[in-house]
């Protein structure tokens, strides 16, 4: 494939932002302020705008509930159409209130599952209000020690009520159910891998999915395998992008391992995932805590375009023949010629053959859209993961 046949699949790509990487984020050490940060959600959905705008890759808004809480969600579906972006996922956040201390969904006591079910479907009439197609869950829920929770008994009040959610989907709605191996329960985790999720989902109908954020395996997981086998299964819902170095360090999608992103998005175009009717949501979930947040967006996109672009040049018929025919060496260089090919300057021909700047980082810079906001948005509590 030349670059020219990658087109039609490039432009229909279109990559979620997170409304939480535009606030202030941190560490447990310390979260550092910035100058421009968003006060409100129509601040973050603002930033997002931007980055959409110089990139013509990210339509659409992903909301946390309840760090985006509105009085009118419908009101704030209008302001993001304004602005020429949709809102998009709904993320459940069971995670910070003390009342789930030993749980959420998973909890021993029926009224703090209660609680917990609700807050989901809570989230769901957000979502009939903004016209969101999935609901997002992950759940911090697990123990710290053996023997402080009994583990099956987990599993099976998991699966209750996430079948209460579940019955509460409307038709055109989804649940994707995203796993991570580790942290904040250290012992076990409920939802801890991709098996895990998908046993769960598939446990309740094929409006369940499952997510992957890319930062939540283990140090040489094979993540482009379990992309294949999602696909395969028809349960990949979504991605939660970004890239880790240690743990799950939420960095910039593509910034600690290009080679691992690439062969991530080969499987996706492998298994049809770049079909819009595959239904597989292409997301990010990052935080931007020493660099400028909306940069860092944009590069994030660009990279997961970059990578994508390199990914649909693999030459599939030659890689076909040469697997077929035991050619080891010769299948992994088709592989690594992919790779290895700089579709940068393809892209920006292509970006400013649509009006869009061949370089959108440098064009924010210039835009003056910083100085502005960073002059404007005096008062008020900055934005921060969490708030
Ligand atoms: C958990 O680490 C996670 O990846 C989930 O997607 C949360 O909703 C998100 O991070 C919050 O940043
Ligand atoms: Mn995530």
């Amino acid at each position: 494939m030349d670059f020219a046949d990658t087109i039609p699949q490039l432009a229909a790509q279109a990559i979620e932002l997170p409304s939480w990487a535009f606030g202030n984020s941190g560490t447990r050490f310390k979260v550092f302020g910035s100058a421009g940060t968003p006060r409100t959600v129509q601040e973050k959905i603002a930033d997002a705008a931007q980055v959409h705008a110089l990139t013509g890759l990210a339509p659409k808004v992903a909301l946390h509930i309840p760090w985006d809480q509105v009085d009118d969600y419908a009101a704030l579906g209008r302001y993001a159409a304004d602005l020429g972006l949709a809102l998009g996922t709904v993320n459940s956040n069971t995670f910070q209130d003390d009342l789930y201390k030993f749980g959420s969904l998973t909890h021993t006591d029926a009224g703090v599952r209660r609680k917990a079910v609700d807050h989901h479907l809570e989230c769901l009439e957000i979502m009939n209000q903004t016209g969101s197609q999935d609901l997002k869950i992950w759940l911090a829920d697990g123990t710290n020690y053996p023997g402080q929770g009994d583990i099956r008994g987990r599993q099976d009040r998991l699966h209750e009520s996430l079948a209460a959610i579940y019955d509460r989907l409307g038709p055109e709605q989804r649940l994707v159910l995203e796993y991570k191996f580790f942290e904040p329960a250290f012992y076990h985790t409920d939802v801890p891998d991709w098996g895990t999720s998908y046993v769960q989902v598939s446990a309740l109908g094929e409006r369940a999915l499952v997510c992957l954020d890319t930062g939540h395996h283990a140090p040489g997981t094979n993540i482009e395998f379990i992309v294949a086998q999602l696909l395969r299964l028809g349960r990949l819902g979504s991605f939660d992008f970004n890239s880790r170095f240690y743990a799950d360090d939420d960095l910039i999608v593509g910034a600690a391992d290009p080679f691992q992103l690439f062969r991530i998005l080969y499987e996706v175009v492998r298994g049809g995932g770049l079909d819009p009717a595959s239904g597989v949501a292409f997301m990010l979930d990052q935080c931007h805590n020493v660099e400028d947040k909306i940069p860092g967006q944009i590069r994030s996109v660009l990279n997961v375009q970059e990578m994508t672009a390199r990914a649909l040049l693999v030459d599939t018929e030659a890689l076909a023949i040469a697997q077929e025919a035991g050619d080891v060496l010769g299948a992994n260089a088709l592989i690594m010629d992919a790779f290895y090919t700089d579709v940068r300057p393809d892209l920006a021909a292509w970006r400013e053959s649509r009006g869009l700047p061949a370089d959108p980082v440098r064009a924010y810079a210039e835009s003056g859209y910083q100085t502005t906001i960073n002059t404007e948005r005096t008062g008020g509590t900055q934005a921060g993961w969490g708030a």
